[in-house]
């Protein structure tokens, strides 16, 4: 089964809605299949969004990611990809669909609240950085059936 990288970004971990994001996944039958809570350094922000260093924006990406803690998750589900970055909305909140995370709860095209994995290799290349295997659950064990 599918599974997708997603971070509750500095905005909105400062903002109490770590439940509200879970609740919009969780709502949408998407499992979340690990989670923690961690503060970025400088240095693993650039790590994390390596693909982004020679954009004008890696400077101020780096400093609001690393600014305060943020929930990494992982989620599972049939298309969980798709339907993540369906609910989380355009990179810019301002032109975000009505009603998904970013449109919600966004500041700006820089501070707008939750990251999901673009695609399966992406996916693959960020649950690796943020997790080992162990603390991932089995998306396909009985448990997960509803
Ligand atoms: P995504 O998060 O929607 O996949 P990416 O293009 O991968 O968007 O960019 C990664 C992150 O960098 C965005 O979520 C946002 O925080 C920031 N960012 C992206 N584009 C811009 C921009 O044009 N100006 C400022 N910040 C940006
Ligand atoms: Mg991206």
């Amino acid at each position: 089964m599918e599974r997708s990288l997603v971070l509750i970004k500095p905005d909105a971990v400062r903002k109490n809605l770590i439940g509200e994001v879970i609740k919009r996944f969780e709502e949408d039958g998407l499992r979340v299949i690990s989670l923690k809570m961690l503060w970025f350094s400088r240095k693993e922000v650039q790590m994390f969004y390596k693909e982004h260093e020679d954009k004008p924006f890696y400077d101020a990406l780096s400093n609001y990611m690393s600014s305060g803690p943020i929930v990494a998750l992982v989620l599972g589900g049939e298309n969980v990809i798709k339907r993540t970055r369906e609910l989380i909305g355009a990179t810019d909140p301002s032109a975000a669909d009505k009603g998904t995370i970013r449109a919600d709860f966004g500041e700006s095209i820089t501070v707008n609240s939750v990251h999901g994995s673009a695609n399966r290799e992406s996916a693959d290349t960020e649950i690796s950085f943020m997790f080992s295997q162990i603390e991932i659950m089995d998306f396909n064990s009985g448990i997960y059936r509803r």
